[in-house]
Parts: structure tokens; C-alpha cells; sequence
């Protein structure tokens, strides 16, 4: 079986790990054929495959049926380096799972798991109303790779937990994002994904969550947890290019059909309003700081003494010093107060703090398109207060500027905030799907260019 598992990790010559993978790689394969992509088993996919951990063993595209793809387990290079934060930033990383921290650790790992395969099924259905066939092979990129990231974690779980980490393996199978008994474990990963709006607004604002957990687990003293994390963030990227490029593209429609019509009510016109843009954009983004848990948290501040999870780039000279034991954290509230909380706690808010200057970067770009376009309107972040249900400000009323409201006024304005049901039918309308290369819907403009330089009008899905 190993032989069709690509992998830098000796997997023939690891008889434990080859057996705990055999009982749980069927039970994988059902879960795909069960929740995974609906409709396109047959389909031959334009998809890359991960052949190795080089940079040549990237560029390995080819058509793949999904359920044929090998889904692989690979290491980036081990590095010469120390710990480097926390407690004991002068020690070696540790090789196996040091016994005083392997509570954490698991719970780590379990969680970053658990994000994965809830990502596939969030976004099981949306093949049948893609917009093109180069997006429709986005989608299906990202799902694989999304799974192969549980198999990133699931390795790790059976390579070095043991039988806790083999039963960990099999949970993370048996969740169900959504599901009202077995749900996943982050709030963002119970969400629906029902339209192409949500699946660009989640690659751009949860997937550069995924960036920045996995960035700060890239330095974590655990190295095989850090090895795994490094890799995987080279899948990262691609899911955030189509993500803020799939918003982009939207922007780049919306502006030119405003341009043309002179007016903002641009629906008739079968495109996608900015008003209506920036209510996604306001779920998902407060959404995703959630994910960032509470800014004042003592798992936070135990990971970071542990040398377990650090900040964004922490061995960078961004930050004087690594011990983070004498410094504090303001936290501004909305009603003109601020709160300080010692470092190693806020390590959540500072990780969140960079995540924010990075999705900022984003929004500036789709500005520079409704400038270039001579639109008035501009998209933005809605305030850090806004439609929170996790840490500091989890259930404040507050509008998307971060002023203060009664419950009432919340609850009478939301709707202009938030997308509602008929909001949400109106996107609905527009997403019948487009399977004839080259051809795009109108609601989006066409990608800058094709994937791996094939043509636009590329076959990427051939339906059988
Ligand atoms: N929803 O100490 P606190 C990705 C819980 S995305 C529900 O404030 P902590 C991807 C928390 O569990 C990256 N519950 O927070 C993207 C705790 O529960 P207990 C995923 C939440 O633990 C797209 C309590 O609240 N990776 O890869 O410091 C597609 C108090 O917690 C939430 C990781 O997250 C929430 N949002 O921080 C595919 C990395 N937030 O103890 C993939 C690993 C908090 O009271 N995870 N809670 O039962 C971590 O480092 C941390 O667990 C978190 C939370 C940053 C998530
Ligand atoms: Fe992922
Ligand atoms: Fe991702």
C-alpha cells in the first residue's frame, strides 16, 4: 500500500505507522466518497499532485479522478535551529513528543486536524454552481489538499501518540462540520459555504487563519509538528490566491458593470453589488478572529512557555524578545477603555494583530480596483468588536465601525450588515453554473491567466 503513498517520511520501513494508515486509509476513502466533492467522482480533474518535497516535486500536474488522487505525507528539510522562544529557547527541538507537554501538543494537532476535512465538507457542494471550469478545478485543489492536510496531522497522531493518536485519527473522520451532535471543533468550520461568495470570502479570511496558525506551528519546538506545518504552507498560498483573486475578480465585474449602468444597483445587470460583498465580507472576516480564541487565554500563554506555538515569524528580529515575560499587551475596548494583558496570555491577539495587516493588504488591492474603475465606494474590515462570539468582545453589540449599540439597535440594523436569507437568495440567482471552456459567468471577471500556463479556454474538468 505504502508504494502508492507518496511520501519522504520511510514510510516501508515504519511497520507501525504502515498499519495504523491501513485500517484508517479506507475509513479516509469513505469519508471522502461520503462528504467530499458531490457529483464529480468520475470527472477527470487538471490537479497537482504533491510527488515530493522539492520544488520540482510540486510541479506535477496532470488529470486525476479525486478519489484517485495520492494524497501523500511529506516533511520540509529539517533546519539547524533552537527552540527559540518560551521557556527554554537555547534547547534542541525536540525529536519525540516530550511527556510534560503531550497534552498540549495533541490538542494542538487535533485541533489544526479537525479544521481540514470540516473545510471539504463545508464545501461539498459548490461544484455544482461554479462559475468556469478553471474555478471549478480551483475548488477541487483546494479540497484535496485540504485533505491531505489531514493526513499532514493524522501522520503526526499515529506516528508519535500512540493509541490515543490512532483514536484522535479516527475522530477526526467521524466529526461532521455542522452536524448538531459531532461537530467540528472551531465555530468558523460549523459554518455553511453555500455560494461562491462564501467560498471566495472563506479561502481569503479563514484559509489565511490556516496561514498564520500554521506559520506560528512552523516554529514550534515539537520538529516533526514543525516540518509538517512548513509544507503545508506552501499548499497554503494557492488557497488564498483564490480566494482574494476570486473577490478581486468580483470587484473588477461589479465595477465595470457600475461604470457602464452609472448606477450601484447593478443585481438586474446579473452582477454581484459591493453592498452585498462587504456583508460576506463582515460574516466571514469576524468569523475568522474568532478563530484566533480569546485574547486574554492561559492555553495561549502555556503553548508559548512550552515553546510549542509562537508568534507570526518569531525567530525574525520583529520582536526584541523571545521569553515575552515582561511586556503587556493593551487591548482597546469600544467604549474608550483598554485592558493589559501580560504577553505570554495575549499571544492570540498578537498572532491576530498580524493576520489583520495582512487581510488590510488584501482589501487595498480590491480598492485599487474600484479606484482604477472610478468607483466612489470602498470595501473595508468591519471593527475587531464587530459580530464576535469568541474572547473579549464575544456578544457586544457593536456596528461594523466598532461604535457601541444597545441590543435593540444591533438587532434592528443587523440586516444591513449581515447577509440575510434574501440576500443570500439573490446570489443564489445568479450562480448557475458555466462548464464550457473558456466561457465565464457573468457575475465575475476572467482570471489574470490559467493554471500552470495552460490556456484560459483549458479543458481543467472533463465530465465524463
Ligand atoms: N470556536 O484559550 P482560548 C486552517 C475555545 S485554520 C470554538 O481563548 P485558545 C484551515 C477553546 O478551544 C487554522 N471554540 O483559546 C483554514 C477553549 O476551549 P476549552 C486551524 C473556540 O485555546 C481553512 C476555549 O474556547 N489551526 O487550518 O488559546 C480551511 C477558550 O480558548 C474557538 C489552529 O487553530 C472557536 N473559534 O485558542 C482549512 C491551530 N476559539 O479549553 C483549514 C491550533 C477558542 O474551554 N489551535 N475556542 O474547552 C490553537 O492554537 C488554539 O486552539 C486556538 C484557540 C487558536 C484555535
Ligand atoms: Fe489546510
Ligand atoms: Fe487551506
Amino acid at each position: 500500500m505504502s508504494g502508492e503513498i507518496p511520501n519522504n517520511v520511510d514510510l516501508d520501513n515504519d511497520a507501525q505507522l504502515k498499519r495504523a494508515l491501513s485500517t484508517w486509509h479506507p475509513r479516509f476513502l469513505q469519508w471522502w466518497n461520503e462528504v467530499g466533492p458531490d457529483g464529480f467522482d468520475t470527472s477527470r480533474v487538471y490537479l497537482r499532485t504533491a510527488i515530493s518535497a522539492s520544488s520540482e516535486g510540486w510541479a506535477n500536474y496532470a488529470y486525476v479522478r479525486m478519489p484517485e488522487y495520492r494524497w501523500g505525507i511529506f516533511l520540509a528539510p529539517q533546519l539547524q535551529r533552537k527552540i527559540g522562544f518560551g521557556d527554554h529557547p537555547e534547547l534542541d527541538p525536540w525529536q519525540q513528543v516530550p511527556g510534560e507537554y503531550r497534552k498540549e501538543l495533541r490538542r494542538i494537532i487535533v485541533t489544526q486536524g479537525d479544521t481540514e476535512p470540516a473545510s471539504v465538507e463545508q464545501q461539498r457542494h459548490l461544484g455544482r454552481t461554479a462559475p468556469s471550469l478553471y474555478d471549478l478545478r480551483n475548488l477541487f485543489q483546494i479540497n484535496v489538499e485540504e485533505a491531505r492536510h489531514l493526513w499532514a496531522m493524522v501522520y503526526l497522531l499515529q506516528r508519535y501518540f500512540g493509541r490515543d493518536g490512532r483514536e484522535e485519527a479516527e475522530e477526526l473522520l467521524t466529526r461532521r462540520s455542522g452536524h448538531q451532535d459531532h461537530p467540528r471543533l472551531l465555530n468558523a468550520f460549523n459554518a455553511p459555504i453555500r455560494d461562491w461568495v462564501d467560498l471566495f470570502c472563506f479561502a481569503m479570511f479563514a484559509d489565511r487563519d490556516g496561514k498564520y496558525q500554521l506559520e506560528s506551528l512552523s516554529e514550534s519546538g515539537f520538529d516533526p509538528l514543525s516540518r509538517t506545518t512548513r509544507f503545508m504552507l506552501t499548499e497554503e498560498a494557492f488557497h488564498m490566491f483564490v480566494g482574494e483573486s476570486g473577490i478581486q475578480r468580483i470587484v473588477q465585474r461589479t465595477a465595470d458593470l457600475m461604470r457602464e449602468s452609472g448606477r450601484d444597483d447593478i443585481h438586474g445587470l446579473g452582477g454581484i453589488e459591493l453592498a452585498l460583498l462587504q456583508k460576506y465580507i463582515n460574516s466571514w472576516y469576524s468569523e475568522s478572529l474568532d478563530l484566533f480564541g480569546g485574547e486574554d487565554s492561559s492555553n495561549a500563554a502555556a503553548y508559548f512557555a512550552a515553546g510549542l506555538k509562537g508568534r507570526y515569524r518569531e525567530a525574525s528580529a520583529s520582536y526584541k524578545d523571545h521569553r515575552a515575560l515582561d511586556s503587556a499587551y493593551r487591548l482597546q475596548k469600544p467604549d474608550g477603555t483598554a485592558e493589559e494583558i501580560p504577553m505570554r496570555r495575549a499571544m492570540n491577539a498578537v498572532l491576530r494583530d498580524s493576520y489583520t495587516q495582512d487581510c488590510e493588504r488584501g482589501l487595498a488591492r480590491w480598492n485599487k480596483e474600484l479606484e482604477k474603475r472610478a468607483a466612489g465606494a470602498r470595501l473595508y474590515l468591519p471593527a475587531v468588536c464587530f459580530n464576535r462570539k469568541v474572547g473579549a468582545f464575544a456578544g457586544l453589540a457593536c456596528d461594523p465601525q466598532g461604535k457601541l449599540l444597545s441590543a435593540d439597535e444591533f438587532a434592528a440594523r443587523r440586516d444591513e450588515w449581515l447577509p440575510t436569507e434574501q440576500d443570500r437568495a439573490r446570489v443564489a440567482e445568479l450562480l448557475k453554473p458555466v462548464y464550457e471552456p473558456g466561457k465565464i459567468a457573468g457575475w465575475i471577471a476572467p482570471p489574470a491567466r490559467g493554471v500552470n500556463n495552460q490556456p484560459l479556454d483549458f479543458e481543467y474538468v472533463v465530465f465524463n
